[in-house]
């Protein structure tokens, strides 16, 4: 048999292996006698992509042809982690990439293992870009992503005698088989220059004009994105920056060699790194650039392929398009389609704005000030003049509206205006995004609710509460179930009778699973695929750490980047409190048994995440981690009563491993603080129960799955301002218990206290701003109570104690998790935000 169509080489081993060689023996060069895992990967991955683009270049003929409306989806990064696994589950080709590679005298997982994680983001924010796209193909939309082509994404952390060290993320090192370079598609795009004013020779009409000082290009590369269950293949353009001439003869030839590239290396540096920094901003000009060469580059693209189909019918644009601005990141976008239509396209000025504020929809991803984008007037006008003239005008007519209707509230126009008017003078980048979109979201009830009431509540006098709205995130369970939990997600389509998985397309089938919850049978399978996953975690930790982790223990984990909010630190003193009543008890002559049967039971905490290099207090807390790490482990006393490890570098592929394999997750953030939180998501997916406080989404969490099955603690975020106000009016109250734990920090057996300084006297003496102190016994006491429900387990499938209490829980949250798919979300998006329909099949 030989392939007939690109197509069969997702069903067929022959035409699969047929493929297989050719791409060894042409693509790469190499013939199948040398052919090691990485180019079997590269081979692999080649001939499913020749797949894919078939369904990819079918799908855009039938976007043209259906010329529906479309939405873009903004959004300066993309965690997409690696591509082929997924892949090969939304074609329904892994089990015939599986058998023709075994065939071929390869091992499909240690050739997925190839593969670099495409880790074009920082955390949360870039994670649920990377889902929305994947459900905005499985769901039959016309939507694509724009972002940029990063040659270095997030860095790779090491831990170091218990610090971390960042080293580059060069994801690139062996090309991309994933990205189709369109280097056809190049978009000058313009910087500095200055702004003059010229006449119309036909109609005499002043015109603006801006002369750029500097230009580069942007040249597309393509990620085709395949949905699951459906040929639908939509599309990721993330933008390369090149130089418009690659060199400068006449410095060369002058001999002046270094500067004859420095155009050249200043042009690619725009999209040489992503900004490591989660929930923070950084003000540099580089990043400004970025934003600007991005959302330049986009907006052309959108608007030449607007023009392809309905020419200058500019009325039509926003019932054709819609663009979503994930986070205030890309709010230049608004300014540049005002730019577009009135500059180069001739619009008057409130024709444009009524078409801009049509299509844009933007969401906030946090309250936190240090998150909100400000740019610096001077700045922002060196680099685009003409925007910041836009900018300004915008400005103005909104606030001679504002004044308008509020003729009486002179306030109201200072706590609205777009400039801020202290120095440095700047644009603030959500207030600009919230005027120029017709509709704002949050991303969890009780974030949308406090963005309301806070930061942007004079917002809503001036615009109304309909402007602003909620769509509480959510998770693909393609990649978070599947993919990562094959063995769950294939149990669960044996109890849903599914052979064909649709319920992956349909979460709220997982209802279904109540039906079992007091079959013994069936929880001890459940059960038994938990502990596999353990193992399975167990084997990472001891390949990335050196520690072995007894499977049988409670495996409590927190992984998620590192910040104070999330409070690390919280969990880390309450590990060693447990510590430290362990050593006391053992003193006392109390035997381990006992211990384990009547105080502690055996335990693992599981941390991960990176800190942003620059986020001193963040590095001290992975310190205090992997030293108390240290002491632990390695306390002969101690045994598998307790371990405390750092699994470094984490990332999607090791999330992928370590989720399936929790008992228990922290999300644990000061109340108020989270906007939503993906990852708790994620874990209760996977049959893991939450410890968490009443933030984010833990509070719808919490409603679906029932507060029986999840472990609350913690104070509300109604108190959360009163008590910081008493923390610096009346000092801050430590409790016996963590000031324990501070003795034993300051005694120095984690190191030179010298190190945790600043962060103990933060809580201790500078108010303690993300109420560690106010909460500390609060988690241990829900500690008590969730290991009481665990029970000492210890690995044994007839402890009918653990199955009913814990194991039942974890059942009816999985049961429970339907609302969570990222295919509600987007379903969501587009009825109330897009409005859009899917594409007819
Ligand atoms: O909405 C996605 C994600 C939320 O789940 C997290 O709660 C939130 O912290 C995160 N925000 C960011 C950075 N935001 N800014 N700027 O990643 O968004």
């Amino acid at each position: 048999q030989t392939a007939t169509t690109e197509d069969d080489v997702l069903t067929n081993k022959d035409a699969f292996e047929e493929s297989f060689v050719k791409h060894v023996e042409t693509t790469l060069a190499r013939n199948m006698y040398n052919c090691d895992n990485l180019a079997a990967y590269q081979a692999t991955s080649n001939t499913i992509r020749d797949a894919l683009l078939i369904d990819w270049a079918n799908t855009q003929q039938k976007q043209t042809i259906q010329d529906g409306k479309r939405v873009y989806y903004l959004s300066l990064e993309f965690l997409m982690g690696r591509a082929m696994d997924n892949a090969l589950i939304n074609l329904k080709s892994r089990d015939n990439t599986k058998k023709s590679l075994t065939e071929l005298g390869f091992n499909l997982e240690d050739v997925l293992e190839q593969e670099p994680d495409a880790a074009l983001g920082n955390g949360g924010l870039g994670r649920l870009a990377a889902c929305f796209v994947d459900s905005l193909s499985s769901k039959n939309y016309s939507g694509w992503g724009y972002g940029l082509n990063y040659q270095y994404g997030i860095f790779k952390q090491k831990i170091v005698d218990g610090y971390q060290i960042e080293t580059p993320d060069y994801w690139l090192k062996y090309s991309n088989p994933w990205e189709i370079m369109r280097s056809e598609i190049q978009i000058p795009v313009d910087f500095y220059g200055y702004v003059y004013e010229d006449h119309d020779p036909n109609t005499g009409k002043a015109k603006k004009i801006w002369a750029g000082g500097e230009r580069v290009l942007a040249v597309a590369a393509d990620f085709p994105i395949p949905g699951f269950n459906t040929d639908n293949t939509n599309n990721l353009r993330l933008w390369n920056a090149k130089p418009t001439e690659e060199f400068d003869f006449t410095k060369f030839n002058a001999g002046d060699y270094q500067q004859s590239v420095g155009a050249q290396q200043r042009a690619e540096s725009i999209t040489s790194v992503l900004y490591p920094n989660d929930n923070f901003e950084s003000g540099k000009e580089l990043r400004l650039k970025q934003q600007y060469f991005w959302v330049a580059a986009s907006l052309h693209d959108i608007v030449r392929r607007f023009k392809k189909n309905h020419k200058n019918n500019w009325k039509k644009f926003p019932d054709q398009i819609a663009i979503q601005l994930n986070d205030t990141h890309p709010t230049l976008a608004i300014v540049e389609l005002q730019r577009i239509l009135v500059d180069l396209e001739d619009l008057e000025w409130n024709e444009a704005w009524n078409i801009v504020t049509k299509v844009f929809a933007y969401t906030n991803h946090t309250v936190m000030s240090e998150a909100l984008e400000k740019w610096p007037v001077d700045l922002l006008g060196r680099l685009l003049p003409r925007h910041l003239e836009i900018i300004y005008d915008i400005n103005f007519f909104f606030l001679k509206e504002v004044e308008r209707k509020f003729p009486d509230d002179r306030d109201l126009l200072g706590k609205v205006s777009v400039i801020e008017e202290n120095a440095p003078k700047s644009v603030k980048m959500a207030f600009l995004a919230i005027v120029g979109s017709h509709k704002v979201n949050g991303v969890a009830e009780l974030h949308s609710e406090l963005i309301k009431t806070t930061i942007f509540k004079d917002f809503v006098k001036v615009f109304g509460e309909d402007k602003f709205t909620n769509v509480t995130n959510g998770i693909t369970p393609r990649r978070w179930l599947r993919q990562a939990n094959p063995e769950l997600a294939a149990l669960i389509a044996e109890k849903l009778n599914d052979p064909n998985y649709e319920y992956l397309t349909n979460l709220g089938r997982l209802k279904k699973l109540e039906e079992f919850v007091n079959d013994d049978e069936f929880l001890k399978r459940w059960d038994i695929v938990k502990f596999n996953n353990k193992v399975r975690l167990a084997a990472l930790v001891k390949e990335t750490t050196g520690v072995v982790l007894d499977p049988t223990v409670l495996f409590d984990v927190q992984v998620k980047r590192i910040h104070e909010y999330k409070r690390q630190q919280l969990n880390i003193f309450a590990v060693i409190y447990r510590y430290l009543k362990i050593k006391e008890l053992l003193s006392q002559g109390v035997s381990v048994d006992e211990i384990k049967e009547k105080y502690y039971i055996p335990k693992a905490s599981i941390f991960g995440g990176k800190a942003a290099p620059g986020y001193y207090m963040a590095k001290t807390i992975i310190h205090l981690i992997n030293k108390v790490g240290d002491i632990v482990n390695n306390d002969p006393e101690i045994g598998d009563l307790l371990k405390v490890v750092f699994i470094p570098d984490y990332n999607v592929s090791k999330a992928e491993i370590i989720t399936p394999g929790s008992d228990l997750s922290n999300h644990i953030s000061t109340a108020g603080t989270e906007a939503s939180g993906t990852s708790n998501m994620k874990f209760a997916l996977n049959g893991g129960l939450i410890i968490g406080t009443v933030d984010g989404a833990n509070v719808e969490i919490t409603r679906e799955i029932g507060e029986e099955n999840i472990f609350l603690f913690g104070n509300l975020a109604e108190s959360v301002e009163d008590l910081r106000h008493k923390h610096i009016y009346e000092g801050v109250h430590i409790p016996q218990t963590l000031a324990q734990v501070f003795s034993a920090i300051e005694s120095g057996i984690f190191g030179n206290p010298d190190e945790y300084k600043a962060l103990i006297d933060g809580i201790k003496y500078h108010g303690d701003y993300y109420l560690v102190s106010d909460d500390f016994e609060l988690f241990l006491a829900a500690h008590v109570k969730l290991e009481k429900v665990f029970g000492h387990h210890g690995g044994d499938a007839s402890d009918t104690d653990h199955l009913h209490k814990w194991v039942k829980s974890a059942v009816l949250s999985v049961a429970n998790m339907g609302f969570f798919s990222s295919d509600r979300c987007i379903d969501e998006y587009a009825e109330d935000i897009w409005n859009i329909e899917p594409l007819n099949q």
